[in-house]
């Protein structure tokens, strides 16, 4: 028996009248935010009404451990970058300098145009104000996250910049050291040891030392994102992020032993993650079948990496050819997408739905998750087909900025007025025509 199901749509018949969607065919997880709106919405109101008490109470709830002083002091910063062991210190500055290069070339100019004499609009692209970024404790200590969430607000120019994650039990109520170590190394001073939805809260609201931030982003567990999604208008959030996610586009030409490695290395995060390979191939996949027995045995999580690649998140799916796998990982929308194709790089200028995209055999999703110069925070559960990952542009707003003259206004003026009599709107023409009525003077 293998350990991950197998779902055929070679069948599958495209008329080519209507594209078909294969959105109810791919696995996919059971991530139910609608179930856990009711916890949430308490949590968020317990932090709205009682504070800090309530953070300290639900910390202790959740995270095992009561934490007196939520904000963490410049001497514990300082020493976690103190003690930081050198090889990850040198690890996380690889990574730091490829983000930065990156984000820097993503730096957009304000686009302005000149529609005429005495008639500009300008779309000026500004920072955000204030951000809250969240680092997930869980499971693991994701350092690599602190990073892909820093580094971009910086380089968009956000000067005000909080970090939360969860209070560790066995460092009595700390925030990982490693996690700190990296805060201090990108100079971040503002770090609250609070986990989970009430984090978010906090970041909303502003509550106690932490003042109210613009934006929170970040990725985190159900609670997390259905904090995020509560909270939306109170503050702005990225892409929704939850359990991650996989997808392999294959054909005969992929190494099985690449492929199984990659699966696995996702579904390690989450019994929740989805592991998917869409495949032309047969024999591939009874390949990655025998490498996942063989790999997964032999690696640390092996129980929650079971559970994933067993649930019903994930599986192998059969295509008749690349081009019905395109339609199929287009409809899937994967957080990640691997191809392993003949001529992958034109496969990959294809997709059109995905959080980012692996090309070959040498990219696999664990070198965008640490050093690729790339993203990590993505979009999941299908959300890639119509957001991104992060960038500088999430932490970027645009503002229209009208500048026209008298002239620039009267040569359109007409329109105006004409199209505001069409919406029964007067006022707005008379806006307009008051400025060239016949006793004004042009200036
Ligand atoms: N693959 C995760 C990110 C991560 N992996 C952090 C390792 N550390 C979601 O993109
Ligand atoms: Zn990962």
């Amino acid at each position: 028996m293998s350990l991950i199901r197998r779902i055929d749509l070679r069948d599958v018949v495209d008329t080519g009248a209507e594209p078909v969607d294969y959105r109810a065919a791919v696995p996919r997880a059971d991530f139910d935010i609608e179930a856990a709106v009711p916890a949430v919405h308490a949590i968020c109101e317990d932090v709205r009404t009682r504070g800090i008490e309530a953070i300290q109470e639900l910390g202790e709830r959740f995270d095992g451990v009561r934490v007196e002083d939520i904000r963490v002091s410049p001497e514990a910063l300082k020493t976690a970058l103190d003690e930081l062991d050198p090889a990850i210190r040198a690890g996380l500055e690889e990574s730091i300098r490829r983000l930065r290069a990156t984000c820097a070339n993503e730096l957009e100019a304000d686009a302005v145009t000149d529609l005429g004499p005495g008639a500009r609009v300008t779309h000026r692209k500004v920072p955000v104000g204030r951000v809250g970024l969240y680092v997930p404790g869980g499971l693991a200590p994701l350092v690599s996250s602190v990073l892909m969430n820093v580094v971009p607000a910086q380089i968009a120019g956000v000067t005000s910049i909080a970090l939360a994650s969860p209070p560790q039990k066995e460092f009595g109520g700390a925030v990982h050291p490693t996690i700190l170590a990296a805060c201090a190394l990108l100079g971040v001073e503002e770090v609250y040891a609070v986990g989970g939805a009430q984090a978010i809260a906090m970041f909303a609201y502003g509550v106690g030392p932490c003042r109210k931030v613009d934006l929170v982003t970040g990725p985190g567990n159900i609670y997390v994102v259905t904090a995020k999604r509560l909270l939306k208008g109170q503050i702005g959030i990225d892409s929704e992020a939850g359990p991650t996610e996989i997808a392999i586009l294959a054909d005969e030409t992929a190494d099985a032993a690449y492929v199984a490695a990659d699966l696995i290395s996702q579904a390690e995060h989450d019994p929740l993650a989805a592991a998917v390979l869409v495949t032309t191939s047969e024999a591939l996949a009874d390949d990655v079948d025998a490498e996942l027995d063989k790999q997964v045995s032999a690696t640390k999580h092996v129980e929650r990496i079971r559970t994933s690649l067993s649930g019903q998140q994930s599986g192998i799916v059969f295509v008749r050819d690349v081009e019905q796998g395109l339609a199929v990982v287009d409809a899937y929308a994967a957080e990640h997408l691997e191809i392993h194709t003949a001529d992958a790089s034109a496969v990959a200028a294809r997709v059109r739905n995905a959080g980012a995209i692996f090309v070959g055999p040498y990219a696999p999703v664990s070198l965008g998750d640490y050093c690729a110069g790339s993203n990590h925070v993505l979009p999941t559960a299908g959300c890639a087909c119509h957001s991104s990952g992060l960038s500088v542009r999430a932490f970027t707003k645009s503002i229209h900025v009208v500048d026209y003259s008298r002239d620039g206004l009267e040569a359109v003026a007409d329109h105006v007025v004409t199209l505001a009599h069409a919406e029964d709107l007067p006022g707005h023409g008379a806006a307009v025509s008051v400025r060239f009525s016949a006793d004004e003077s042009a200036p």
